[in-house]
């Protein structure tokens, strides 16, 4: 057995008696996508995930990638290119990609459900494993011509990257100073220096195309007067696809890393090397940000699963070897030092920890979940009544609370997962320190958790005038009010609608800040401080309310005779949303103060002083 545990129990609880993945189906939107199918997709993905995939996953951190300065390029270890071949071999790289690149369009919920399990046995697979999503979105943003190109390039499997980031321009992508120079024949020439570009090289695939932000000469300054281009690696015959010359565009590092060893994080240096790297501009319209954010908002998605299916495999895990490890006395027992031992899910402690990691896993699954339910228009008018600009508006909205929520209580209940191992999660025996390694990038790249925190406030709430934020919480509104489990829940809901007050005591809060700033600017200070407190608030809320909801189909489920382990599983569903609603919702009416409260303290306060 590989360390990746999936839930398929619990994927299909969501998928199915949650968020109606049936009627979804039966839209037709799908093609002749159903039910059966989607279920056998599943499975297949799952034996792969917890098999080939998950095979290497150890191998590859422990002996990771290999970088040849000389010829600027970066060997893959065996056993990887083999968990990311049965990957390929399979055909998982083109679900959810248009039919025009040889896709089989499927329900975004159904997607990330796939995506989970391979995020969650190995990562970097799915990463590297991207290029016909890219070839996707270049395909939407591309000129006719160039959407040859990306037929050519999901055709023949190509590598892709995102190339953003430089030394300087990290967070402040708007600061990047990387050039595009236009030529003669309408092609661009790019000059500068990336940092930290995943996958930028590898050996596993024939090409590599880069998607670069770059400032044409005369453009203006920030973010709004960046391009897109498309870089290849190899140039090659634009009608038939057939390899042509190298481009100059060069990977000269690969960095050290804590975690995620297995995926190449490069140095990627343009026109350097005695040959121009050309690059042509992404739909012939300088719209680089824009355009990219069709890429970073996928990517969003991505890393904010990839945290939350980590946490659910290291819980599994953590609960495997706490029904076997026998250590100590019941503590009822105490006194009597003859007592008989007990495995350790007898001591209370250990079980306030497995709850824990187990409302969030679950917890941070039904919000993907959801969210992934809004990237389908027609999934969320049966999700949610949204239509479908609404459905735009939540799903961006939700990422991040997926993303920036996902990876920071990812990473930090993961800690409790190895507290549960004792000292033998310390080791490499066990998954969960790699994981813990693993999972720590993911609340720093594609936007540090503060940088999600601000998207939230600022592009998410106030932008958009509070709509999104109004129809997910008229829906918890509605759950709140709408009782149908003879009052079962009633102690959960209050705790809820205070929640609920709490976040929204705390948005007035934050907003009160905005309003003042137009008299005392620093008073934007005060939402700097409290934006992640109430990130983490508000996906609280999110999750609290979704296990209430789950909680209520579940004993609905019981109420009509489940027996054996469906029985087992839906009474986990009720205690582990009654859990969460009485230990952690609580916690943000303290929250709610300290926003309250929130003053410029620290900001006045001389640097020497820190
Ligand atoms: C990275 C990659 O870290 C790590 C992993 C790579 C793995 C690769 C594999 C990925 C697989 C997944 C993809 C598969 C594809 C599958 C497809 C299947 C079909 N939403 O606020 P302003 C835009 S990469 C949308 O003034 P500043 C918008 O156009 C590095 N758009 O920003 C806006 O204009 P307007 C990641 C947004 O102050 C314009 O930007 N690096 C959003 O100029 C300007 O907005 C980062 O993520 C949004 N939320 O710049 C950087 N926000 O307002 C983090 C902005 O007119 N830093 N736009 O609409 C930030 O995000 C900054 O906030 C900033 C600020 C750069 C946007
Ligand atoms: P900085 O921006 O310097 O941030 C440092 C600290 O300051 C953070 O805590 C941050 O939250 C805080 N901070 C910065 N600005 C603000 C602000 N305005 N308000 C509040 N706090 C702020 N990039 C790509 O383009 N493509 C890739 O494929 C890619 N892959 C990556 C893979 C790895 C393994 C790593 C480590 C990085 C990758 N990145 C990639 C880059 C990644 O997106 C950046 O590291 C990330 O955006 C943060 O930028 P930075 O590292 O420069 O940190």
């Amino acid at each position: 057995m590989g360390h990746y545990k999936s839930n398929m129990r619990d994927l299909h609880f969501n998928l199915f008696e949650m968020y109606n993945l049936d009627k979804v189906l039966e839209s037709g939107e799908f093609g002749d996508l159903d039910h059966d199918t989607a279920v056998d997709m599943l499975r297949e993905v799952r034996v792969l995930a917890e098999g080939p995939i998950a095979e290497s996953f150890a191998d590859a951190d422990r002996n990771p990638p290999i970088f040849d300065p000389v010829e600027h390029a970066v060997a893959i270890p065996e056993g990887f290119a083999k968990s990311y071949q049965a990957f390929i071999d399979a055909g998982w790289d083109k679900v959810g990609v248009d039919e025009e690149l040889g896709g089989l369009p499927a329900p975004r919920s159904l997607y990330w459900a796939m995506g989970e399990m391979v995020l969650g046995a190995n990562p970097p697979v799915f990463m590297y494993a991207a290029g016909s999503g890219f070839a996707n979105i270049f395909y939407d943003n591309g000129t006719d011509e160039q959407k040859k190109w990306a037929a050519i390039c999901a055709d023949r499997g190509w590598g892709a990257t995102m190339v953003l980031t430089e030394p300087d321009a990290g967070s402040d992508v708007g600061a990047g100073t990387t050039k595009a120079i236009e030529q003669e024949d309408g092609s661009w020439h790019i000059e500068g220096v990336k940092r930290f570009i995943t996958s930028a090289d590898q050996d596993m695939t024939e090409n590599i195309f880069h998607l670069v932000l770059a400032r044409p000469e005369g453009a203006g300054p920030g973010t709004k007067g960046l391009s897109l281009f498309f870089v290849p690696k190899f140039h090659f015959d634009h009608e038939t696809g057939e390899l042509g010359e190298r481009n100059g565009a060069f990977v000269t590092n690969v960095e050290h890393k804590m975690g995620i060893k297995a995926s190449s994080t490069c140095e990627l240096t343009f026109g350097q090397h005695g040959i121009p790297a050309q690059g042509w501009l992404v739909g012939e319209t300088h719209a680089g940000i824009a355009q990219m954010f069709d890429v970073i908002e996928h990517a969003r998605m991505m890393v904010g699963t990839k945290a939350i299916s980590t946490l659910s495999t290291g819980y599994l895990n953590a609960l495997d070897y706490a029904k076997q490890r026998v250590q100590g006395a019941d503590l009822t027992q105490m006194m009597d030092k003859a007592a008989p031992r007990v495995t350790i899910t007898h001591h209370p402690d250990v079980r306030r920890s497995l709850m824990t990691q187990k409302a969030y896993a679950e917890g941070l699954r039904a919000v993907y979940l959801y969210t992934a339910s809004h990237q389908d228009p027609v999934a969320a008018q049966i999700v949610s009544g949204a239509d479908a600009k609404m459905a735009h508006k939540v799903n961006d909205l939700l990422l991040p609370i997926v993303k920036g929520v996902g990876s920071e209580r990812a990473y930090e209940k993961l800690t409790e997962s190895l507290q549960t191992f004792g000292g033998s999660g310390f080791l490499q025996d066990y998954p969960i320190e790699q994981y813990i390694r693993d999972s720590k990038i993911d609340s720093l790249y594609e936007g540090t958790t503060a940088i999600q925190a601000q998207d939230f406030f600022f592009r998410k709430i106030i932008r958009d005038k509070g709509e999104a934020l109004a129809h997910v919480a008229g829906q918890i509104q509605e759950f709140i009010s709408t009782d149908q489990v003879d009052g079962r829940l009633k102690g959960e809901r209050a705790l809820l609608n205070t929640a609920l007050e709490d976040v929204q005591a705390m948005a007035a809060t934050l907003t009160g800040f905005l309003m003042a700033a137009q008299e005392d600017p620093k008073q934007l200070y005060k939402i700097g401080t409290g934006s992640v407190r109430f990130l983490l608030a508000i996906g609280d809320v999110v999750i609290g309310w979704l296990l209430l909801r789950q909680a209520e189909v579940a004993l609905a489920a019981l109420d009509n005779g489940a027996t054996g382990d469906d029985k087992a599983f839906y009474e986990g569903k009720v205690a582990v949303a009654t859990f969460f609603a009485k230990n952690m919702l609580p916690q943000l009416t303290a929250t709610r103060g300290i926003v309250a409260n929130v003053d410029n303290d620290i900001m006045e306060l001389d640097e020497a002083a820190f």
